[in-house]
């Protein structure tokens, strides 16, 4: 039995041979001990180490010295290689990780890129469909107007050919239309005229009546309205006859009964005169001179105050003057009645308004004074019947003398609740 090492060696037996990859495998597991037995048995079984070069046999202790560094350095070159090996493994597994990772990712990414092509794609052909579903409608809407127009075409050249006789017709209806107004028109005219005509006739006929409309009330009787009356030169006008407090015949020239006229006017209104007939007013002062100027007139001043007592005062020859005297109070005549004599003191004085100063009072004006209108001389103005109107008896300093006083009966702190100034004809012979 022998044993030759050096460098790679092999180990070999007579019927069974070791390869040096099963020796160091072996070695890896096992302490020198357990190779150097497992050597020298190998030994001791026949096997022979055989160098291919030198058949020197050095000692044995430096053999197993150098087997065993040979060993040891075998050893940790296979563990390199070992670790080398699993770390190969490691980086091929992640390798092959990564690479799925990558593969994947990059898989859904194309996915993705698919998914959106393909709804892109999706809405793509939605607006088309759209859109040719508009042009469908579009185009049946044009089909259908062009076969109503066509319809109505058709109908529109018959009715115009209709509508050309009816127009032919309507004119010569219009033309007989235009005849028939014409024709209206003058008759008309003709009418107007004649009516004109017959008005001028009933004008002329009204003032000849006119001349029969009395002068004063006497006509009237007893009766009690408002009638025409109708003086000498000027035109009729209406006056109320009033037979209720002094016998028939009176004709009322003033009345104050509830404050719903104004009294305090101007000149213009009291000569024209103003207010309700058949409430309060007041008849005008031109009138007053034509009536009294025809006749001797007798005045009645019917008065009532808020007690209910009546009082009156008469005068037998109320005159009144032109308007160049400003409406002098030229008469009054004598006085008669149980109300006293206030209006004696009126007499030759001239009319006044707060517009148009008459009186005798050279640094004032009474009918502001008093707020009225009248015959003022200095502002005595014991009667002042166009004065304001209350509604209770009693005046306070400060209106004192303004309401409707009759200074006889009242003086000048009590109002009147009523007076009514009426004129007769004395002579009833005077229609
Ligand atoms: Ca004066």
């Amino acid at each position: 039995m022998s044993i030759r090492i050096r460098g790679n060696f092999i180990l070999r037996k007579r019927n069974a041979s070791f390869s040096i990859a099963c020796i160091s495998k072996m070695c890896r597991y096992s302490t020198l001990f357990e190779y150097t037995i497992i050597v020298l048995l190998a030994a001791f079984a026949g096997g022979t180490l055989m160098d291919d070069h030198q058949q020197v046999a050095p000692p044995v202790d430096r053999q197993i010295n150098a087997l065993e560094d040979l060993i040891s350095q075998n050893n940790e070159k296979l563990l390199k290689l070992e670790d080398r090996i699993e770390a190969d493994k490691s980086e091929l597994i992640e390798i092959q990780a990564d690479s799925c990772e990558v593969r994947i990712a990059k898989k859904d990414v194309e996915l993705d890129a698919c998914q959106a092509q393909a709804k892109s794609d999706a809405a793509r052909l939605k607006d088309n469909e759209r859109q040719i579903s508009d042009l469908v409608y579009n185009l049946t809407y044009c089909q259908i107007t062009s076969v109503d127009w066509l319809d109505q075409s058709k109908t529109g050249k018959i009715k115009a050919a209709g509508e050309v006789e009816q127009t032919t017709e309507v004119n010569l209806g219009l033309t007989d239309k235009d005849r028939e107004i014409l024709d209206l028109q003058r008759r008309y005219e003709e009418q107007l005229k004649e009516l004109q005509a017959a008005r001028s006739k009933l004008k002329a006929y009204e003032n000849q009546f006119d001349e029969f409309h009395p002068s004063s009330c006497l006509p009237f009787g007893s009766t009690t309205g408002i009638y025409k009356i109708k003086l000498p030169g000027m035109e009729s006008f209406y006056a109320p006859c009033d037979s209720r407090f002094a016998g028939s015949g009176w004709l009322v020239i003033q009345r104050r009964m509830d404050g719903s006229v104004n009294f305090f006017r101007n000149w213009t209104d009291y000569q024209r005169g103003f207010g309700a007939l058949t409430g309060e007013f007041f008849l005008g002062l031109e009138k007053l001179h034509r009536l009294t100027s025809e006749s001797t007139y007798e005045l009645y001043v019917h008065l009532e105050d808020f007690e209910g007592d009546v009082r009156y005062a008469h005068y037998d020859n109320f005159s009144i003057g032109s308007e160049q005297t400003s409406y002098e109070l030229s008469s009054l005549g004598n006085y008669a009645g149980n109300a006293g004599n206030s209006m004696g003191l009126n007499v030759l004085q001239k009319f006044s308004t707060f517009d148009n100063d008459n009186d005798a009072w050279p640094d004032g004006n009474c009918a502001r004074r008093y707020h009225s209108a009248w015959w003022y001389d200095a502002c005595a103005a014991f009667c002042n019947p166009n004065g304001k109107y209350f509604k209770k008896r009693k005046l306070d300093w400060n209106t004192r003398g303004k309401g409707i006083i009759w200074h006889h009966w009242h003086g000048f702190e009590e109002t009147l609740k009523f007076v009514q100034f009426m004129i007769r004809p004395i002579s009833r012979s005077h229609y």
